[in-house]
């Protein structure tokens, strides 16, 4: 027997669909991974005792805590992990700060960028480590993209590309869920999917400039509902709600490298369940990656031999590929929920090691400052400096 590994202890406020991809990735990392840090997944919270005392049970959790509070208030807690809808992040995350726990949290970091502000600046008063779930940047064939630019195999970058598709609310009889009230999520298609479009732009290609873009609201009104697990929902039909978020929003960018971006999100993409993908041309060569084919990555090289130029398809599932080496031989794919593993193993590396992991606060900051750039752009039907949020 080895000496045993340090371990590090986790409160997760929340436990529906978040709740279950990163309950997942705490008991898997250590199956897969040697991260420096053991999970020990001590207690899950939430308000309708049934339910969360079900989740606990069925996802692995030691205890359970009608009162999240009491989760913060414990000494036997070093990580919280903030799973709730938006409007709940920032009140949960100062408090945990403020406790000296370290946050992980999911996206869009706040309601708004304010909100943003004080969670970023709470984390940095109290000296704890933050992470943002932008989860897509750990696929990795994501991570070969950014190898690539890196290394200078693409060039100066001339345009990224991205659409975030889903098609989930196409039904004008799907609720009214929180997911389309502005108070408790922020925005629509924007801030839930838009937000990881800007985030692997961000992490790809670097800083936004400036922003123009409109967005749109096509179902107005719905029965009132509640999410009932994943994207799916429940509802009476009977009364109706008003959507005060957007369907779906369309916007350009300009870098600060100077390349030009294109963008999509929508929740009106008949066909398409969660088609995240983009296109980076570059000056010596493209890359594209579909999150509904995360394994695979496509790759142009423009000095490529005359004949036999064309995207080559590379199966990311080599050895030599960050993270896959983990799993499996080669041509066995990963999926979704390992993309959480990747995240959870770094964030833990970090406390370990005292390094701040990304993506963190810091960049639920500059994401949220896209974001409103974005609405605001939309408002006064103009270019936006992001910059001026
Ligand atoms: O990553 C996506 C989200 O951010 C998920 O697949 C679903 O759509 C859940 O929320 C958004």
């Amino acid at each position: 027997m080895g000496v045993s590994k340090k371990e590090i202890r986790i409160g997760m406020i929340g436990y529906q669909f978040m709740g279950k991809a990163h309950s997942h990735a705490y008991r898997d990392l250590p199956f897969y991974f040697d991260p420096k840090l053991k999970p020990v997944l001590k207690v899950v919270s939430g308000r309708n005792e049934s339910a969360v005392s079900e989740a606990a049970e069925k996802m692995g959790w030691e205890s359970y805590e009608l009162d999240w509070r009491k989760v913060i208030e414990r000494d036997d807690i070093d990580v919280v992990d903030i799973v709730t809808p938006n409007h709940t992040h920032a009140e949960i995350a100062i408090a945990a700060a403020e406790a000296g726990k370290h946050i992980i949290t999911e996206k869009p970091l706040a309601l708004t960028l304010d909100e943003a502000r004080q969670m970023y600046e709470a984390v940095k008063k109290n000296k704890v480590k933050h992470m943002i779930c932008h989860n897509y940047r750990f696929a990795p064939a994501v991570q070969v993209a950014k190898k690539l630019i890196e290394d200078g195999r693409i060039g100066k970058i001339y345009h990224f590309r991205a659409n975030y598709l889903q098609d989930f609310i196409m039904d004008p009889e799907f609720p009214l869920v929180w997911r389309l009230k502005k108070e408790v999520s922020g925005s629509g298609s924007l801030g839930d999917i838009g937000a990881h479009s800007i985030d692997l732009a961000r992490f790809l290609v670097g800083e936004f400039d400036e922003v123009v873009g409109t967005m749109e609201t096509f179902i107005k009104e719905r029965p009132i509902g509640e999410m009932a697990g994943g994207l799916s929902a429940k509802s009476d039909k009977s009364t109706l709600g008003e959507v005060t978020v957007d369907d779906a929003v369309t916007f350009i960018a300009r870098f600060e490298s100077g390349t030009l971006g294109t963008f999509e999100a929508t929740r009106f993409a008949g066909g398409n369940r969660n088609k995240n993908k983009f296109e980076i041309n570059g000056e010596k060569g493209s890359i594209r990656w579909d999150m509904e084919n995360m394994n695979n990555l496509e790759v142009y090289i423009a000095d490529d031999e005359p004949g036999l130029q064309g995207f080559r398809l590379i199966n990311c599932t080599e050895e030599v590929h960050p993270y896959a080496g983990a799993y499996w031989p080669p041509g066995h794919i990963i999926g979704y929920e390992h993309t959480f593993i990747h995240l959870i193993y770094e964030f833990f590396n970090g406390i370990a090691d005292n390094q701040q992991p990304a993506p963190n606060f810091e960049d639920g900051v500059k994401n949220q400052q896209v974001l409103t750039a974005i609405e605001e752009s939309s408002k006064s039907k103009r270019w936006v400096k992001v910059s001026d949020f």
